[in-house]
């Protein structure tokens, strides 16, 4: 039975992920890793769950004796808006635990998948239909480290051999767990503004398009990509993926469909609105189609019916606990 170790298992991604792999591959084979245990207790206790700090290599060695992972998901890092304002603990732990996790993927002999961004793109980068191979000059510490990454785990492909394999992820909008310290995050939050309060205060600016998938989308494309025939990828590291692309008008347009009286209003906030500005409005992803069969499932009118529907539930159970 092959077993698989995330890390940020606590996190927006990596707490879906450590559920559906659960669900596929047996409670036992997935072991989750985050340096706080998470609140959800169903996460905590459903499989094996360890406190990690990816910056700790005596802890990195310990998990690996005990466990010995075959296929390391190094999903925990710092999103771009958070970056921003802490530029040394992004380098820090974008790059020193990305390091260290290759190490350990060096030594244990495991594949390892990392996340890329639309944020390892610049702002001299094409806009529109992004390609795949392209000019990469991103002006955040968050886009450093993350096109770094991309060229660290190419070098460890090349160097020692190691199966290392990564998507570019646009925004991924879910409702399980909340993102925190991103640039995409609004398309998250307008939908329990929406739900709760029926109006939302974007601080992105109303035209500003980005490429966005939903979560089942992003986690189809880790496992596909990580369970993908290494004989048909050319590209391996960096795969652009793209599902749908929306500025935050065309989002509260969708929104009102369901909630007629939903209002937006805007007030921007110049470091994320230069962020997004110089990040593509939609990627070209027909590499990940043509070597690893990527093909989404949602467009923005289906992410949006199933949102409203699951922070609906959501926010219903969680205005009960409250009351009880
Ligand atoms: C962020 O906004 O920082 C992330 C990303 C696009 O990588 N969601």
């Amino acid at each position: 039975m092959n077993k698989i170790l995330i890390t940020g298992a606590g996190g927006q991604i990596g707490s879906e992920l450590t559920s559906v792999l659960r669900r596929k591959y047996g409670d036992d084979a997935v072991i989750g890793t985050d340096i706080r245990m998470p609140t959800d207790q169903a996460l905590r206790e459903s499989g094996p769950f360890e406190s990690l700090d990816v910056l700790d290599e005596h802890q990195i060695t310990r998990v690996m004796q005990q466990y010995k992972p075959d296929v390391i998901y190094h999903m925990a890092a710092l999103l771009s808006a958070v970056g921003e304002t802490k530029p040394h603990q992004a380098w820090q732990i974008n790059m020193g635990g990305l390091y260290n996790l290759l190490e350990a993927a060096r030594q244990y002999k495991c594949s390892l998948f990392f996340p890329s961004s639309i944020g390892a793109f610049g702002p001299s980068t094409p806009k529109n239909d992004t390609p795949q191979d392209t000019i990469m000059r991103p002006e955040t510490m968050y886009g450093v480290t993350k096109l770094a990454g991309e060229l660290l785990c190419d070098y460890y492909f090349k160097r020692f051999g190691i199966d290392t394999r990564g998507v570019r992820f646009p925004g991924l909008v879910s409702y399980a767990t909340e993102p925190g310290g991103g640039t995409t995050d609004y398309a998250v939050e307008i939908f329990f503004e929406a739900i709760k309060h029926k109006k939302y205060s974007c601080y992105l600016r109303n035209d500003c398009s980005l490429d966005m998938m939903y979560m089942p989308d992003a986690i189809k494309a880790m496992i596909d990509l990580m369970e993908a025939d290494p004989n048909r990828l050319i590209h391996r590291n960096a795969f652009n993926i793209c599902a749908m692309s929306f500025t935050p008008e065309q989002l509260a347009r969708e929104i009102q469909k369901y909630i007629p009286d939903f209002l937006i209003d805007y007030k921007v906030d110049p470091v994320r609105q230069e962020i997004a500005d110089s990040w593509p409005d939609s990627m070209d992803d027909t590499a990940a189609r043509s070597e690893w069969g990527w093909n989404p499932d949602y467009d923005m009118a289906a992410m949006v019916a199933e949102m409203i529907e699951k922070v609906g539930d959501k926010v219903t159970t969680m205005g009960q606990k409250r009351i009880h």
